[in-house]
């Protein structure tokens, strides 16, 4: 007989979920009660969950285990009917927003802190995902910090969890179902793309890798890439997940993803080369030669999209992050849809995708998806570029300078300040808003402002999102500080610059930006207030 205990506590401070959900160094998770306060303010906060779904799983890194049996007794004293939980408690994001949807589950914990290090010294997450699968809106963040405040005790129960084997268990009077993290992903991954022509494109010789970075997208890129569609064994590398990710850091960009951008870009490499971070929900896009921009990707796969079965009847609309370039608005305004622009973070496309208004969204951070799930979702994207390639018959290089010819490019570069002392990154973001209505008018800046968002869907605002610089030519400086890190502050700097002009297409965009890259610095004196010189990342 197990039975429901009470657990007294006190609110901690700092629980206010970020960008994307909770995200604290392991060992602040590990303290006592740290974990528990936040998922019992999460059901405080929620109403009309009792004998509902709720599905739990996590990216596997250190600590994973640990807090999935926690939420797990916690959901059955608090009444859930029954959990759905990824066998060894694993489920990359997007597969954990499909399983959501599917089951109709009330919603979903979900246990990452996405891109951030692993191991005993690194990062921990857990976010809230609402019914439609998609991170909790803000509304539903403001009121779990607020709870988290006020907390005074947690309900949770004893009792065995295996979370080894496949098969549905009891714990209390809720039902724990232990289910395979891939099938119904592959699944749903086959109803979107043309996994014939994909096969075919492997068969004739194509070559990839696809970099797993020791994180949780490995055993979903082995089943789809090398069991369903036949790409040679060895095309995954780093495809095991391990709990500290080998001691890297699972952000698939220039920096991180070094090993596979090594094996791809030269010549005689492979034809194509992608990776997904942590969870799985970011992707990196590479060719032989060539890098695809975050940016740049969504503005391809939103104008090749209908190659693919699942969007075979076009798109309605389009979305992206403030700070991602205009590339994909290009796109749209040739397709004659809208392309709307958001704040940045996964939690602002949901509504649009809800109501219809848009069917692909992307982000400049890796981040690019459709309205299959509602997060994100790396696999996704770099099967959708399978798929274009199978199709288009043409090479990465190809597809991207071609797309230049017919749209023009948007050179585009992201400069982090990490792990910045956080009061003078305040300071500094303080100092642009104060100084915005002077700086209209100098260096050919026609419009300074700090970018609020009014969603058309529910008419919530929301404020403060970043300080653009937009320059009468279009140009674009945009700062922002990061919502994802544990240290201190990142300073994020975002600088773009649109060239119609073919014959410049082929430039660095570090060199085809250095003028405005030298402003981006001036104008806030970043050395001065971080003592920064050079950002750390530059993507
Ligand atoms: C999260 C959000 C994304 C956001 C990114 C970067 O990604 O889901 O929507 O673009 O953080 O946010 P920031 O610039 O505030 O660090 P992930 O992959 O970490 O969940």
């Amino acid at each position: 007989m197990t039975f429901v205990q009470t657990i007294q506590t006190k609110p901690f401070e700092g629980q206010k979920p970020g960008t994307s959900g909770l995200r604290k160094k392991v060992k602040v998770f590990a303290g006592p009660h740290y974990a528990e306060n936040f998922i019992q303010s999460v059901f405080d906060t929620l109403s009309g969950y009792q004998d509902q779904t709720l599905v739990i799983g996590g990216d596997g890194r250190h600590f994973n285990s640990e807090v999935i049996v926690k939420a797990i007794r916690m959901a059955a004293a608090n009444g859930f009917g029954r959990v759905l939980v990824g066998r060894d408690g694993l489920l990359s994001t997007p597969a954990a927003s499909n399983i959501i949807r599917k089951n109709n589950a009330f919603g979903g914990l979900i246990l990452s802190a996405s891109h951030n290090p692993g191991g005993p010294d690194g990062d921990f997450g857990i976010k809230y995902n609402a019914s439609n699968g998609g991170p909790a809106p803000e509304k539903l963040t403001d009121a779990i910090y607020a709870r988290t405040q006020a907390i005074t005790s947690y309900k949770t129960m004893d009792g065995t969890v295996d979370l080894a084997r496949i098969g549905a268990s009891t714990l209390g009077s809720m039902t724990v179902e232990v289910i395979d993290p891939v099938d119904d992903y592959a699944v749903l991954m086959q109803s979107l793309f043309d996994f014939d022509a994909i096969s075919a494109l492997f068969k004739s010789g194509f070559s990839m890798k696809f970099d797993g970075m020791s994180a949780i997208t490995g055993p979903y890129a082995s089943r789809i890439l090398e069991g369903m569609l036949g790409g040679k064994s060895g095309t995954v590398m780093n495809g095991t997940p391990l709990p500290d990710f080998g001691g890297h850091h699972p952000d698939p960009n220039l920096v991180h993803a070094r090993e596979l951008v090594d094996l791809v870009m030269p010549p005689g490499g492979p034809d194509f080369g992608a990776a997904s971070d942590g969870d799985g929900d970011r992707n990196l896009i590479i060719g032989r030669g060539m890098y695809v921009t975050p940016s740049d990707s969504l503005a391809i796969i939103a104008a090749n999209a209908t190659l693919a079965p699942g969007y075979a009847t076009g798109l309605v609309g389009v979305a992206r992050s403030m700070p991602t370039s205009g590339a994909a608005d290009r796109v749209a305004a040739k397709l004659g849809i809208k392309c709307f622009e958001t704040p940045t973070g996964w939690k602002f496309f949901g509504n649009l995708l809800d109501a219809g208004l848009a069917t692909v969204c992307g982000e400049e951070s890796f981040g690019t998806g459709s309205n299959h799930v509602r997060e994100k979702d790396g696999l996704w994207a770099v099967l959708m570029w399978l798929n274009i390639l199978a199709h288009r018959k043409e090479s990465v290089y190809d597809i991207v300078t071609h797309h230049w010819r017919d749209y023009g490019r948007n050179f585009y570069t992201r400069h982090d300040y990490e792990e910045v002392e956080s009061d003078a990154a305040n300071r500094l973001i303080k100092n642009l808003r104060d100084s915005l209505p002077k700086l209209a008018g100098q260096h050919d800046i026609s419009k300074a402002d700090d970018f609020a968002y009014d969603d058309p869907v529910d008419g919530s605002s929301t404020k403060n999102q970043g300080i653009r610089l937009i320059f009468e030519n279009g140009s674009r400086i945009v700062y922002r500080l990061s919502g994802t890190g544990t240290a201190g502050a990142t300073l994020r700097v975002y600088v773009e610059s649109y060239e119609a002009d073919t014959a410049k297409h082929n430039q660095d965009p570090q060199v085809a930006l250095a003028p405005l890259i030298k402003l981006a610095r001036s104008i806030p004196d970043i050395a001065k207030h971080t003592g920064r010189f050079e950002p750390t990342v530059i993507t």
